[in-house]
């Protein structure tokens, strides 16, 4: 049963149109835990996905597109959603606000992705202008597709988010957001459910959302891999995914270069932080150059400061050469997501966020560390809780 306090009415009170608020638990979700919530909220949300169905049921033109440097998550959705409109007669165009890791390159239709540069800037432009829908998946604040943020706000299209990010930002017309969905990918499996087209996922839409599932529950380790997890990706290889070529197109497809730099960062990068159960990595951008680094190669080292047993927050600090990144990760209730937007203009989830600065390396690793000293209880209580 939700009861006031619940992150439902929470957001409600927040301020967010209640009628772009979608809630569920489990993908029974046609009737939406009808018995727990009032009447007239089922109703209003009835009639949000009923303007969602009247929208796609002529052929649209439909710009999907997804966060800065996407993830598995955020390209098997744009291309698990993109291959099924297109199947449904829509004219889809994916666009990227970023390059991202070739590891991804093997989902359907990735070579029709439009990549946003300074060079394709004005073509972005133009089908953002002229899409009838525009469809953003695993964000929602604007700003994390950079440039494109604003021009998706000012696009006449009717528009639909859908996500699993904690403090949207109300731009959509349609908004499926629920963050207790372990995945993007997960809400659009349920979402082509719900519109009664299961059918029409196939062998390679599968794929694409398993890869999302797969890799934003850790390889279903982390907490947030629930029952229904468990069964949507039992769906999706009934319905033919091959989770197995999955797996090693995205965690066993390393160059050289990739394992010789874990290698050195394990070796000679790691630092940790007895007394706040704390390990990081601070790379420069000099020891990402002399291995030839490239996007998606440091994906992955900061959970190996995660799985040192005491840890309790893992951080990689990357100087990116105009500013640092910052990727945090943590266990139990350590709020990671709070760290990265209180201090680091960012955000995440609880156990994973990330966070950007324009000091130097050194001028970050120290904020970090003073910040830090004001979570010595937090991580000392969720130590214990480990035991
Ligand atoms: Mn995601």
């Amino acid at each position: 049963m939700l009861s006031p306090d619940s992150e439902y009415f929470t957001k409600l009170n927040d301020g967010l149109k209640p009628v772009k608020i979608v809630v569920f638990e489990s993908y029974s979700y046609q009737l939406c835990r009808l018995t727990f919530i009032p009447l007239e909220w089922y109703l209003l949300l009835m009639r949000e996905i009923e303007s969602l169905i009247n929208q796609l049921k002529k052929p649209n033109r439909i710009v999907v597109t997804t966060h800065h440097k996407p993830d598995a998550d955020a390209l098997g959705s744009s291309l698990g959603i993109a291959n099924y409109l297109i199947k449904k007669g829509h004219s889809v165009q994916v666009i990227t606000p970023s390059d991202y890791p070739e590891f991804l390159f093997w989902m359907k239709g990735n070579e029709n992705v439009l990549v946003y540069s300074e060079e394709s800037a004005a073509q972005v432009q133009a089908f953002v202008e002229h899409a009838e829908v525009i469809i953003t998946l695993d964000f929602s604040v604007l700003h994390r597709i950079n440039e494109m943020g604003e021009m998706v706000r000012n696009a006449k299209a009717f528009k639909v988010n859908i996500d699993h990010h904690l403090d949207p930002e109300d731009f959509a017309d349609y908004r499926l957001w629920n963050t207790k969905a372990a995945s993007t990918c997960e809400l659009c499996y349920q979402l082509i459910v719900e519109f009664g087209d299961k059918h029409l996922i196939d062998k390679d839409i599968a794929e694409c959302l398993y890869a999302g599932i797969m890799t934003d529950t850790g390889g279903f380790r982390h907490q947030n891999t629930t029952k229904n997890v468990h069964e949507v990706v039992a769906q999706l290889i009934d319905i033919g995914a091959d989770n197995a070529k999955v797996a090693k197109n995205i965690y066993d497809r390393n160059s050289l270069n990739r394992l010789r730099f874990i290698g050195f960062a394990l070796s000679e990068k790691l630092e940790i932080l007895p007394e706040y159960h704390t390990a990081y990595f601070a790379i420069t951008n000099d020891e990402l150059n002399r291995f030839e680094s490239k996007t998606g190669d440091t994906e992955g080292l900061v959970n190996y400061a995660l799985s040192l047993d005491g840890i309790v927050l893992a951080v990689l600090f990357k100087d990116a050469g105009d500013g640092v990144k910052i990727s945090f990760r943590s266990i139990g209730a350590f709020p990671a997501n709070e760290i990265a937007s209180t201090y680091f203009n960012g955000g995440g989830h609880r156990n994973a966020a990330g966070g950007k600065t324009e000091w130097t390396l050194e001028e970050t690793v120290e904020k970090f560390k003073t910040v830090i000293k004001d979570y010595r209880p937090l991580l000392e209580k969720e130590l214990l809780n480990l035991n």
